[in-house]
């Protein structure tokens, strides 16, 4: 497929300054030539800025920013929405989490005019399912999956388009969990691959059976990317660090599995911060992953054989 990059340097939905580098991190790391050398098209629609800003109040005093996550959850929408339309891959050059909350609205919007279900594959270290409401960060990059899943504490927010049932979702690597978050993880039905359940079971056979799934109801698939599903040891880079993560080559098998399964429909890379970065070793990282999903194999084997 062709691919459109769009950049979107959301900070706001972390306090620590530097996610907003991310999209140029991508673009001097090669994300475009490494696609294109894969013989896919590539068109960079370049960054995203902020509509005008309405006015937003939220009971939780711990929040901030919530107008500006507002803003760009608005314009995000719309232009993976658009990318979709136009009949390519949305890559979306986060940026920190928060840019999922227009990200998947955009795809979940397109899929239901398809009549066609959208599914969520969630790399991650943290599960993000803190509503406005309950989180004590106040750090919205750990709500998207709460507002893709329909739960309440989003009144200020745009109404999600198509609300993804819990059991389309699928979290995959994670290992920090809040109460709260896990409290509410128990009363919805989505598929929790902690890093327990994949140290036990391994990447692929839990992978294979949600892919199955999307291919069986013949879905479309919104894969979240956030650096820290990767073990910090590689992945240094990212401002919420939890030891413990995917290695590389782990990480790289489920990019390859994702490019095998033909399914995914669009994409998140999210809170790189360039300036917690090892002479750009977590940016390369990212962009030879996005490689894997986008075709390239360890040994090219003219058919496969496993
Ligand atoms: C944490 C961190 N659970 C919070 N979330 C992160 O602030 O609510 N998500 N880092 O990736
Ligand atoms: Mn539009
Ligand atoms: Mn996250
Ligand atoms: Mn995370």
């Amino acid at each position: 497929p062709n691919c459109i990059l769009i950049g979107a340097p959301i900070d706001e939905g972390q306090r620590r300054p530097g996610c907003v580098m991310g999209p140029a991190a991508y673009r001097v790391a090669g994300i475009a030539q490494a696609i294109r050398d894969l013989g896919h098209g590539v068109e960079d629609w370049g960054d995203l800025s902020l509509p005008e800003l309405r006015t937003v109040a939220c009971p939780n005093p711990a929040v901030h920013d919530l107008a500006r996550v507002i803003g760009w959850t608005e314009v995000l929408c719309d232009k993976v929405d658009d990318a979709l339309s136009a009949g390519a891959l949305p890559i979306i050059l986060g940026g920190d989490h928060s840019l999922a909350l227009g990200s998947v609205a955009g795809a979940a919007a397109f899929a239901a005019r398809q009549d066609r279900p959208l599914f969520l594959l969630w790399l991650d270290a943290h599960s993000d399912f803190h509503t406005p409401l309950t989180s004590e960060s106040g750090n919205l990059h750990g709500t998207p999956v709460a507002y893709i899943t329909g739960r309440e504490g989003f009144d200020a927010f745009p109404a999600f388009p198509a609300v993804i049932p819990p059991e389309r979702v699928c979290l995959f690597g994670i290992r920090s969990v809040d109460p709260a978050e896990h409290a509410a993880l128990l009363r919805h039905d989505l598929a929790i691959n902690d890093m327990r359940v994949l140290d036990e079971r391994g990447i692929v056979a839990p992978l294979r059976e949600f892919l199955e799934k999307v291919r069986a109801a013949g879905g479309m698939l919104h894969v979240s990317l956030d650096v820290d599903f990767l073990d910090p040891s590689i992945a240094p880079a990212v401002g919420t660090t939890v030891p413990g993560g995917t290695t590389f080559r782990e990480a790289h098998l489920v990019m390859e599995l994702l490019h095998e399964s033909g399914l995914v429909t669009s994409l998140d890379l999210v809170e790189l911060n360039p300036f917690l970065d090892e002479r750009g070793r977590t940016a390369k990282l990212m962009v030879e992953l996005v490689g894997s999903m986008m075709g390239r194999k360890v040994f090219d084997r003219p058919t496969r054989s496993f």
